[in-house]
Formats: structure tokens, C-alpha cells, sequence
């Protein structure tokens, strides 16, 4: 009856979908949210995953009424009906597949756009950097810090070196280095990262942010951390034997405890 089964193909995507949207927003799989940077990839995330259980509950689902519904009853010895080609069902699997890919293609676009991740590319080819060749990506660019179009005057500067195996951090205000990097919740940081060997990368889970640092190449990388607190620094980049022991730490303070530590630490009163 085909009125029956277009009811019934209804309802089960209709409950697909609610129960996709349902597991995406009451399984919480990911780290605190401790940037401003995270709430945006986060949505991202969601979508996917709505996407993703969607179709593996919707092919799981439609395996098992397949294996259920059209097993071998007792006497049946035959091969089956013999079927050849349904077009419209092979254009609904073509089609299907081929919107869900352009959405997520464009949507994955719009929200790296969201992140500052389109401004323009501007390199120069001819190996000289000139004041406006640099790049920028989702807050995460890579050129001379001084001509950073994306480092505003209150962000704090921060340098990073990077080696085999450890991040150390320069506060240029105060002329503090640090193994540890130490932050105010609430402020831009602009940081500054080179490496002294290989290629490592800078990732903060709770930030939501992964960046490469490259010796030769210093990359810059901006972000608002938003909430206080104590979170892992990881190395991910494989950079050597000790590639698992280089980890850090990013210490979030309220911008009095921030000042204090600067204080505190400064080799000349700032
Ligand atoms: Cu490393």
C-alpha cells in the first residue's frame, strides 16, 4: 500500500531526526567550552553529529527490519526475486547523499568564516613579506607580529618557542619566561609561536584551538580565553621520541590574580 508506506517513511524520519537532534544536544562528549573561539566549533560539532546519528541509526535500523523481514522462511530453497536496476531509487541515493556532502561543505565554510578564517590571503610570492602579506586563519595567522592587522592594542602579546620537548612562553611586559602559560580570563591574547627544530603544534582542547608553530615561520594566534581555570597544553604534532611527555599547561586567572602573578614575576616593575 503505497499510502501506508509514505506514512510510515514519515514517521520514522521524523523520530530519526528528533532523536538525532536529542543525542547531539544531551550526549556532551567534549571539553569545558574555555574560549571564545569554542561555543562556534562546538555548534559545528553538533551538526555533524546529529547528521551522523541520523544515518546510523536510520541504516542500522533498516539492516535489521531487512535481515528480520526478508530472511529464509522454513522451505524456501529458491534463489529470490530476480531484480534489476530502480532508477528512482538510485537517484534518491544519489541525491541524498550528494546534499547532505554540499551542506556540510558549505556550512563547515561558514562557520570557519565565523572564526576569522577568510580574511584574506595575501602572500607574497616573491619570498619578501611586505607589511600586508601575511595570514591570517581563524584568528591564526603567520608573518611579522607588528604588522598583525588582527592584533588590536589591548590584546597581550605573548612569544612562544617551541622545542623538543617544551613550550616556553616570554612575556615581553615584565621580560617573564615561563613553562607554564599564564593568562586573564576575558582578554585577547595574541600569541606569538616559532619553533627552535622541528614542527610542533599548539593545542588547547578546552580552547578549541590547534595550530601548528614551524621553525623559520613564526605563526600568530589570537584568542579570548572566557573562562577560569587550569587546562592542558598538548603538543600535536609528532616532533620526536619525547612527542608524548611535551605538555604544558594554560593557567586562566581572574585579571587581579593575572596582575599579581605578573607582578610578582617581572624582572623590572612594571
Ligand atoms: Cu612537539
Amino acid at each position: 500500500m503505497p499510502k501506508l508506506s509514505a506514512i510510515l517513511t514519515l514517521t520514522s524520519s521524523l523520530i530519526l531526526g528528533v532523536g538525532g537532534v536529542w543525542i547531539a544536544y544531551n550526549v556532551d562528549m567534549l571539553p569545558v567550552s574555555a574560549s571564545m573561539n569554542a561555543p562556534v566549533y562546538d555548534e559545528l560539532y553538533r551538526v555533524l553529529f546529529i547528521i551522523g546519528c541520523i544515518l546510523f541509526i536510520g541504516m542500522t535500523a533498516l539492516v535489521i527490519y531487512s535481515l528480520i523481514q526478508f530472511r529464509r522462511r522454513p522451505g524456501e530453497t529458491g534463489d529470490g526475486i530476480d531484480l534489476e536496476g530502480n532508477i528512482s531509487l538510485e537517484i534518491f541515493w544519489t541525491a541524498v547523499p550528494a546534499i547532505v556532502v554540499l551542506f556540510v561543505g558549505l556550512y563547515s565554510y561558514d562557520i570557519y568564516d565565523r572564526m576569522g578564517g577568510m580574511q584574506p590571503l595575501m602572500h607574497d610570492h616573491s619570498g619578501k613579506m611586505d607589511n600586508q602579506a601575511e595570514r591570517v586563519w581563524g584568528g591564526i595567522g603567520s608573518g611579522p607580529i607588528e604588522s598583525s592587522s588582527r592584533t588590536n592594542s589591548s590584546s597581550l602579546p605573548i612569544e612562544l618557542t617551541a622545542m623538543q620537548f617544551a613550550f616556553i612562553f616570554h612575556y615581553p611586559k615584565g621580560d617573564i619566561i615561563s613553562g607554564e602559560l599564564h593568562v586573564p580570563v576575558g582578554r585577547e591574547v595574541s600569541l606569538k609561536m616559532e619553533s627552535k627544530d622541528v614542527i610542533h603544534a599548539f593545542w588547547v582542547p578546552q580552547f578549541r584551538l590547534k595550530q601548528d608553530v614551524i621553525p623559520g615561520q613564526p605563526t600568530i594566534l589570537n584568542f579570548t580565553p572566557t573562562k577560569a581555570g587550569n587546562f592542558p597544553i598538548v603538543c600535536a604534532e609528532l616532533c620526536g621520541p619525547y612527542h608524548g611527555g611535551m605538555r604544558s599547561n594554560v593557567i586562566v586567572d581572574e585579571q587581579e590574580d593575572f596582575d599579581t602573578w605578573l607582578k610578582e614575576n617581572a624582572k623590572e616593575s612594571i
